[in-house]
């Protein structure tokens, strides 16, 4: 007999990077939670969690389950990270509590909802163009266009250059998996891409009135060093455009394949936020971030050392049978809220009233313009390390 309890860890040997895995996570989502609290992935030697609770108590303990050390696979303290680590998203307190403390304030729900009625007038034109076409890519005429257009313009940069934001998105997001084929297709070009990004951080790049200089006056005030606001203005442009195309693309996709969602909606368009909160816990845009122990700590009977990487299943909690009724049925009636694509605890979604003004604009838009929508051709996948969503989305709708 044993008493070394890593003996009696669950194991397996999936791929959570895998093109199989990526195309249809959700199979692999349900073993994962079968197997156990915490399971040990053998082809990375690192520890993953896929249940509700699991997941959501490991993002809420900060102390034990760290990020200064990144949230992807690679271990900042063993390799040297892609590019220099993000000051809020790769942070611990205290240095992350004095950056968030800013961007909190500058994206708090109050100081987005002035955005409001511009991010609705252009949802607006863009929805009027796209329905007077009949046919068009949800991915690129809408769930790309519209982001490309408000975020950026909210941010305050210039229109040149923008379409070196996709791009950037796609290195960051696939350099939190592994050093695989994806992550080496994304950084093919790299160097013109950062180059291009890291011109827009600068407080000479900036419009007066727009979101990336409030970050600059939090300078003026004494909260943040010239360089570290340079710095949070990256985070805005690494985070704040492909979550929300894969989000509102997703969307799309629900409402397209669940037609009979759509007519809920549009009957009754109170529920255009809550349906949103569906689509994340749904098909998550987020799958997957991780943390690094601090201290060996005990989950559920099994015992994590100190300095392991664990990788927390947002997208698998969000269907977890434990948690919710039904969880493979979408439904936008349900009370979708407590779903972890935004995470949750210190590190949760700084940018969430964007990201749900964005889709209220996109949404309360089509349910005026938009009776349904048909599929025009087979979606295709774009496979992402830490994104799910799709390349193409060929949608004929009918005008209401
Ligand atoms: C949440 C998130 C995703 C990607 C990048 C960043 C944050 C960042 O702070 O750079």
């Amino acid at each position: 007999m044993s008493t070394d309890t890593t003996l009696d860890r669950p194991v397996s040997t999936v791929d959570p990077f895998s093109h199989e895995f990526l195309r249809n996570p959700y199979p692999h989502h349900e073993a994962l939670r079968e197997a156990g609290s915490v399971v040990w992935l053998e082809q990375y030697g690192i520890w993953t969690m896929a249940r509700h609770q699991e997941v959501r108590d490991a993002l809420t303990d900060w102390q034990t389950y760290c990020s200064s050390a990144g949230v992807g696979l690679s271990d900042f303290r063993k390799e040297p990270p892609w590019r220099p680590p993000s000051i809020i998203l790769e942070a611990d307190p205290p240095l992350h509590t004095r950056t968030r403390a800013v961007l909190t304030r500058i994206l708090s729900p109050a100081a987005i909802n002035v955005l409001r009625e511009t991010f609705a007038r252009e949802a607006e034109a863009l929805v009027a163009r796209v329905v007077e076409q009949r046919e068009f890519d949800g991915i690129a005429d809408l769930a790309e266009a519209y982001p490309l257009k408000v975020f950026p313009d909210a941010v305050g940069i210039s229109e040149d250059g923008r379409e070196n934001l996709l791009p950037y998105g796609s290195m960051v997001f696939n350099g939190f998996g592994p050093r695989n084929d994806l992550f080496e297709k994304a950084m093919a070009c790299a160097g013109p891409v950062r180059e291009w990004i890291m011109s827009k951080c600068s407080r000479a790049a900036l419009a007066p009135d727009g979101l990336g200089m409030q970050i600059f006056q939090a300078v003026d005030s004494g909260e943040l060093s010239e360089a570290e606001a340079g710095m949070l203005v990256r985070s805005f442009l690494s985070a704040g455009v492909d979550t929300t195309v894969y989000g509102l693309g997703n969307a799309l996709y629900c409402f397209a394949h669940y037609p009979e969602q759509w007519t809920i909606l549009r009957e009754n368009p109170n529920l255009v936020r809550g349906a949103f909160e569906e689509v994340l816990r749904f098909e998550a845009p987020v799958q997957t971030f991780f943390r690094t122990t601090t201290r060996a700590v005990e989950v559920s009977g099994v015992r994590l050392g100190e300095g392991e990487k664990v990788l927390l299943f947002l997208a698998a909690a969000n269907r977890d049978p434990r948690r919710w009724d039904r969880p493979d049925v979408f439904d936008v009636r349900r009370r979708a809220t407590g779903h972890m694509t935004f995470g949750t605890g210190i590190h949760g979604c700084v940018g969430q009233a964007i990201a749900r003004l964005e889709s209220e604009a996109i949404l309360g838009a089509l349910t005026k313009r938009v009776a349904s929508f048909e599929l025009a051709g087979e979606p295709k996948p774009r496979l992402n390390n830490t994104l799910r969503g799709l390349d193409t989305l060929p949608l004929r709708v009918v005008p209401a």
